[in-house]
């Protein structure tokens, strides 16, 4: 099951920390989200889109607002007030096909810094989660097997922006914006240096969804045999948002 989110006629307002404001073509924006949807579908996704009503610029990424696992849903508390009052709608989905736990003040965490590898949990120590989001997610996790471990961010928004799995086994990573210490226990792959936010693919269904404007970083995905499909996200990069932030992916 692949949850999305249509793209807010306001996504000209979105939040940006680390990119400068260019304008966003909405209905290139819409047709590039589209075809991440088809690749989703083509993936063994059934793709669910929810609608966006209030004037929520940010709320085509899903990903910070929910972390769902097979046994539970944590409902986030978003890092910029901004984005607080887009989890309502995703917590009243979400309440269909799993028991709801959230993240209460003063824990703030993005979906986008929680990397889950199999039993593995990773939470990147960002601007947008602090110590106290990822304690309580520990904590909300743990009865389940999960370890959750702290991993520090910098250069980047997101965790996931400097590191995705590519396979139940292999990391994507930049280790400019992530240590590579953190991650011994997995084959890495790291991104060519000339395309640092190249970490952030989306792995599912026995293939890789990977962003067309990072040609020498996929290269090197092929070389360990893995099937890339690769699509245009430009419009929604403009945005700060990377592949993995526009769905919630989680077996049904
Ligand atoms: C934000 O700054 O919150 C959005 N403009 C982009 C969020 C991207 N989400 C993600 O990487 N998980």
């Amino acid at each position: 099951m692949a949850l999305t989110r249509e793209i807010s006629p306001a996504i000209q307002q979105c939040q940006l920390t680390r990119l400068q404001r260019t304008p966003i073509d909405l209905e290139r924006a819409r047709a590039q989200h589209a075809a991440y949807e088809w690749a989703l579908v083509g993936a063994g996704c059934t793709v669910r889109r929810l609608d966006t009503t209030d004037p929520l610029p940010d709320s085509v990424f899903v990903e910070d607002i929910a972390v769902v696992l097979d046994e539970v849903a944590i409902i986030t508390r978003p890092g910029v007030q901004a984005r607080r009052s887009e989890t309502s709608a995703i917590a009243q989905w979400l309440a269909n096909v799993r028991p709801l736990r959230d993240i209460e003040s003063p824990g703030t965490l993005d979906g986008g810094d929680v990397l889950v590898v199999g039993r593995d949990i990773f939470v990147g120590e960002s601007d947008r989660t602090n110590a106290a989001g990822a304690a309580q997610l520990r904590r909300l996790v743990s009865p389940y097997g999960y370890t959750v471990e702290g991993v520090p961010v910098t250069g980047c928004l997101h965790l996931k922006s400097a590191v995705t799995a590519v396979s139940e086994d292999t990391l994507l990573i930049n280790p400019a914006w992530v240590s590579a210490d953190r991650f011994g226990d997995y084959t890495l792959i790291e991104v060519d240096p000339d395309e640092p936010y190249a970490a952030n693919a989306v792995a599912v269904g026995g293939k890789v969804i990977y962003p067309a404007a990072f040609p020498r970083t996929r290269s090197r995905l092929e070389t360990h045999h893995l099937a890339v499909e690769a699509i245009d996200v430009d419009e929604l990069a403009k945005a700060e948002g990377a592949l993995t932030c526009c769905s919630l992916i989680f077996n049904m």
